[in-house]
């Protein structure tokens, strides 16, 4: 009788851990992300018409931005203080940066000047 409730118990025991480290798991593999509009540790963007979208993103922190590319064309995403440079992004392809401190960091394609420079807002 004694076994029997020693076995019930660590089968509940080794359960509850199971399903706790599931839990912390999930947790840490989804980031928060955000369309950009509200500063979350991460944001996506797209590029599609010639045109950055959003224009301002928003991210906290340590905070990833991942570009896709929607256009025909390959474009870049250049920072005009020169923090980050993606290089040639080719169709559908991301292009993905972390942002570890406060700042506001105005971009642009380097391949089409026509095209409206876009900020990355870094903060709170
Ligand atoms: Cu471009």
């Amino acid at each position: 009788m004694k076994t029997k409730i020693t076995s019930l118990a660590l089968v509940l025991i080794s359960g509850f851990f199971l399903l706790t480290s599931c839990g912390s798991k999930s947790n840490n593999s989804t980031n928060p992300t955000s369309n950009g509009t509200t500063p979350l540790m991460a944001a996506t963007a797209t590029i599609q018409n010639f045109a950055f979208s959003p224009s301002v993103i928003h991210v906290l922190p340590g905070g990833t931005v991942t570009w896709t590319n929607k256009d025909a064309t390959a474009h870049t995403v250049t920072d005009l203080g020169g923090n980050f440079d993606s290089g040639n992004i080719a169709v559908d392809a991301t292009y993905k940066m972390t942002f570890p401190t406060a700042g506001t960091f105005t971009y642009h394609c380097t391949i089409h000047s026509m095209m409206p420079n876009a900020t990355v807002v870094v903060g709170n």
